[in-house]
């Protein structure tokens, strides 16, 4: 019997995307055969409205000194963390002396570079120790550790409590978030506050962007279940700030409870959750049902193409591809390599797939006649970037929220 992580209650998969290898476990040909996999399998809690993964892998098989992800690597998330960062410093530390920021998850400096820049006491957790390296040689403080509990008490016993605690796309990833809850509301200050952005429930369901579905996203988070989690370590939702970044996020802004005042969006997003039946079976059958569809118009119009002799390519090599790739089975034999800009991943063949990942130089050398957009939470920039691609008659193919060719 397989409980809910956050409540206990007893859940079950309503549907399952078969074996997974890692998300961001790229491979070397020498090491094809020697592949982890579990089953990607996700569950609704009853109990307390809680998105969640039935198994994932241990967290150190995800985040350690090899990990794919730089979160720098987009320009727009860049300037959208600039933003979050300046939000803070106007919302959170206006009239406070010394204020203390704590990052989870804060790779290669991403945000706690505003902060620096502006000197700001800031500390950041990051337990990839390469992606973390790259900000301490900007001068950004950062320990390579998870977070949790314990480390909380550490960091409190040595910095003092936090102003704000931050977070953008690290809080779905951590199994244990009732530690992660605990600590942060030990590490917070009384009047401090708590703010986490990650992809948001309702965008998915929305969207049918199952392929926000994978190892590291152990949740997908909701205004209810995020109320209800961390409502059991005293702490309160006193904001609910929707963002477009990563296909649809939700900026969750908590407090010690009765220590600020709740903004009308916190129950006017609950009640929109409950209006889009975020809470009912019936929306996660018909998501699966969504989900099924999806997978053969992708393969449908793939192998369609592959017929017609066009040349088909993978634009980045993200995390949510893998999802996609393996579920789908979408191998060499439909997609010819897939480009990336992250050194790391180049030369390297995609999990379980095994499609080569070329630098981005190849697809701007050998552009293709068409390319699938893995990245199409990032479509905004990338279209802006590959303009050539499209005077020369390239074609886009997307599969969020429908597959098709974007015209
Ligand atoms: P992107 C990761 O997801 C993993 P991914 C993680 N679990 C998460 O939640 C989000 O990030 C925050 C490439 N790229 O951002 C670079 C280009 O090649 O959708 C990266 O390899 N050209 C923490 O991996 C990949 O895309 C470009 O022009 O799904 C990043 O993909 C751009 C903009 C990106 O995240
Ligand atoms: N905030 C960045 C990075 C997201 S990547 C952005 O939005 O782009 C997710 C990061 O969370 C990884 O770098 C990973 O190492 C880190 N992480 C995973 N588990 C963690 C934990 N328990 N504590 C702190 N960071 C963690
Ligand atoms: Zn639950």
């Amino acid at each position: 019997m397989t409980c809910c992580r956050v409540c206990g209650t007893k859940i079950e998969a309503f549907m399952s995307f078969g074996a997974m290898p890692i998300a961001n476990g790229f491979l070397s040909p020498d090491e094809i055969g020697g592949e982890y996999f579990f089953e990607l399998a996700p569950a609704f809690c009853d109990g307390c409205g809680m998105f969640q993964l039935i198994d994932q892998p241990a967290p150190e098989k995800m985040f350690h000194e090899n990990y794919a992800f730089y979160s720098s690597t987009s320009r727009h998330m860049q300037t959208h963390f600039k933003d979050f960062a300046g939000m803070v410093i106007q919302r959170v530390f206006a009239g406070r002396t010394d204020p203390f920021v704590v990052e989870l998850g804060s790779n290669d400096g991403i945000m706690l570079r505003n902060f620096k820049e502006a000197g700001y006491l800031h500390l950041g957790v990051e337990p990839s120790s390469n992606v973390a390296d790259v900000a301490r040689e900007q001068g950004i403080r950062t320990i390579s550790e998870f977070f949790n509990l314990e480390l909380a008490k550490k960091i409190v016993a040595e910095h003092g409590h936090a102003d704000a605690v931050l977070s953008a796309n690290v809080m779905c990833h951590i199994p244990d978030i009732n530690g992660v809850a605990a600590g942060i509301a030990y590490l917070l200050k009384k009047d401090g506050v708590l703010m986490f952005e990650d992809p948001y429930l309702g965008s998915m369901i929305e969207k049918t962007s199952y392929d926000q579905i994978y190892d590291e996203h152990v949740f997908i988070f909701s205004g209810t279940s995020v109320g209800a989690a961390f409502g059991r370590h005293g702490l309160e939702l006193i904001d609910l700030l929707p963002q477009t970044t990563h296909g649809g996020s939700m900026r969750y802004v908590l407090a010690p409870k009765g220590s600020h005042p709740i903004s009308p969006n916190v129950s006017m997003i609950l009640e929109k959750e409950r209006a889009q039946g975020l809470h009912q079976p019936e929306t996660y059958a018909a998501f699966k049902a969504n989900c099924e569809q999806s997978r053969s118009d992708l393969v449908g119009l793939l192998r369609s193409l592959k017929e017609q002799g066009k040349r088909v390519v993978g634009y980045a090599a993200t995390s949510k591809s893998t999802t996609v790739t393996n579920y789908c089975g979408i191998g060499p034999d439909l997609i010819e390599y897939i480009s990336d800009t992250t050194p790391i991943k180049q030369g390297k063949l995609t999990p379980g797939t095994h499609i080569p990942v070329k630098p981005y130089e190849t697809f701007q050398e050998k552009m293709p006649d068409y390319a699938l957009l893995f990245a199409w939470n990032h479509a905004v920039e990338i279209f802006e970037k590959e303009q050539i691609f499209k005077a020369k008659g390239g074609k886009w193919i997307t599969f969020v929220p429908q597959v098709g060719i974007v015209e």
